[in-house]
């Protein structure tokens, strides 16, 4: 593992203090602000004026407990006009988001606007790096033709790198301050340059990798992994359902093994902004070059049938209570993508919501988490009245709040627990039909 960490980077890094962040969501907004912690000055640049509002105000537009904090101590000026976020930058870190279409096609519209409004703003001798998941190519085939385009020679008078962000949201363990990172460049300076920047910011392993496009790759690999795995204990679920067996009393059973089992959880969704999304890029690119990814898309299609399995779990068992679905009461407990934030991208939520409704349910939602997105206001208001619930979150509230007493007097009489994450043995006491995933 070769480090670049060498009196000669960390001097050009030490010239280079003025840092540009382009997109100030979940992956630039913790890192503007340890750059900034960092002594960089940081300029964040964002075209939203109500999260510059915020951020200005060091108010963490983000629900994020420990970035709130750490903005308030450690605040940046953000802007929407680029021109003053960018020109005078040393360093232009590229935050944007990397979706998918409603036919899951990847698009790259975003990165390419970002890339153009650095290329007419940048400086000659300006570091940009590409942070945002992309696709192996993306950063060859996409973003330095716009810099080439606008009169920069790359490795020359323009440098250019990719680091995946590896932000999880939520996760206090693992923070921008400490993940690990690898980075890709187009030649020797601008790889050296970047390490030296991650290694003055993050206090772990900046790992150089050998071109950009590896770099590129690690990332979708790593998510592409995570889906898998998902799609292997989601199918093993719908089969164990069918088998009597409790899917995730196997999963901690076989996670007693302490090498070569990582543990993946069924559950009625995968959402998110990476895990979903990231294997789509790599399917579309290798299929441009000839390459048919039938594995990641069998995994793919797999979770993305787990919502619509739920609310078939949801329909046979109020069948057992000769209740139709149609015309039904029932609550949707939980809008976010994953536990205890506010985040609903690619929330598989969404989808078991669509599908109540078009099967004539009269569908009701809360989320603590997303008040304002919600029906209802309290857990307790929500259950009143509902034939049957689905929790499709397992935020705290939930595990907390979904007591036998609760659900005694709740009338509530089917509860699907998409998330496996309540005690059967309560649910069984409080009289409500319960059904897991694969439990
Ligand atoms: N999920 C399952 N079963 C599992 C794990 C997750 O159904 O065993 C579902 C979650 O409910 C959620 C979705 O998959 O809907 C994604 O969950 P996630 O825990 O992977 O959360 P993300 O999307 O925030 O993933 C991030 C990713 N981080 C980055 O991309 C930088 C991912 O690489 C991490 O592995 C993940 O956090 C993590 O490990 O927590």
């Amino acid at each position: 593992m070769t480090s670049l960490k060498n009196g000669t980077t960390a001097a050009r890094t030490e010239k280079r203090k003025k840092v540009a962040v382009i997109g100030l969501g979940y992956v630039g907004l913790p890192l503007a602000v340890r750059a900034t912690e960092r002594g960089y000055l940081v300029t964040g640049y964002d075209q939203d004026k109500q999260k510059i509002d915020h951020i200005n105000k060091k108010v963490s537009p983000i629900e994020d407990r420990r970035l709130s904090e750490d903005l308030r101590q450690f605040p940046f000026q953000a802007t929407a006009d680029a021109k003053k976020a960018l020109s005078d930058a040393d360093i232009i870190l590229i935050c944007v988001p990397t979706p998918v279409d409603e036919m899951y096609h990847p698009d790259l519209g975003p990165v390419e606007a970002a890339s153009r409004v650095t290329a007419s703003h940048a400086k000659k001798g300006a570091l940009v790096i590409l942070e945002s998941t992309v696709n192996p190519g993306v950063s060859e085939e996409i973003v330095r033709p716009i810099f080439e385009e606008a009169g920069f020679t790359v490795g020359k008078d323009i440098f250019i790198s990719h680091c995946p962000e590896r932000i999880n949201p939520g996760d206090e363990k693992w923070t921008v301050k400490n993940i690990p990172r690898v980075v890709g460049s187009f030649d020797k300076t601008g790889l050296a340059l970047s390490v030296a920047f991650y290694e003055s910011i993050v206090d772990g392993e900046i790992r150089p990798m050998k071109s950009i496009r590896e770099a590129e790759a690690v990332k979708i690999v790593e998510n592409s992994f995570r889906d898998i795995n998902i799609a292997f204990v989601n199918e093993l679920a719908r089969s164990f359902d069918v088998l009597d067996i409790d899917t995730k009393d196997v999963i901690l059973g076989a996670a007693t093994k302490p090498f070569s089992f990582m543990p993946h959880f069924p559950s009625c969704g995968v959402g998110g902004h990476c895990i979903p999304v990231d294997p789509y890029y790599l399917i579309e690119r290798a299929k441009k070059s000839g390459f048919d990814h039938r594995f990641l898309k069998i995994a793919r299609e797999i979770n993305n049938s787990m919502p619509d399995y739920t609310v078939e779990l949801l329909q046979d068992a109020l069948n057992v209570v000769k209740l139709p679905l149609n015309g039904t009461k029932v609550v949707v407990l939980g809008l976010a993508y994953k536990a205890n934030i506010d985040d609903i991208r690619e929330s598989p939520s969404l989808r078991i919501i669509d599908r109540l409704r078009k099967h004539g349910a009269k569908v009701e939602v809360f989320d603590p988490h997303l008040p304002a997105s919600s029906n209802k206001k309290t857990l307790e208001a929500a259950l009143k009245g509902a034939s049957g619930a689905i929790l499709a979150t397992d935020h705290r509230e939930f595990i907390q709040g979904l007591t036998e007493e609760l659900l005694k007097h709740s009338g509530l009489l089917v509860l699907i627990d998409g998330k496996n994450c309540l005690d059967k043995k309560i649910m069984k006491r409080s009289g409500v039909i319960y059904k897991g995933i694969g439990r």
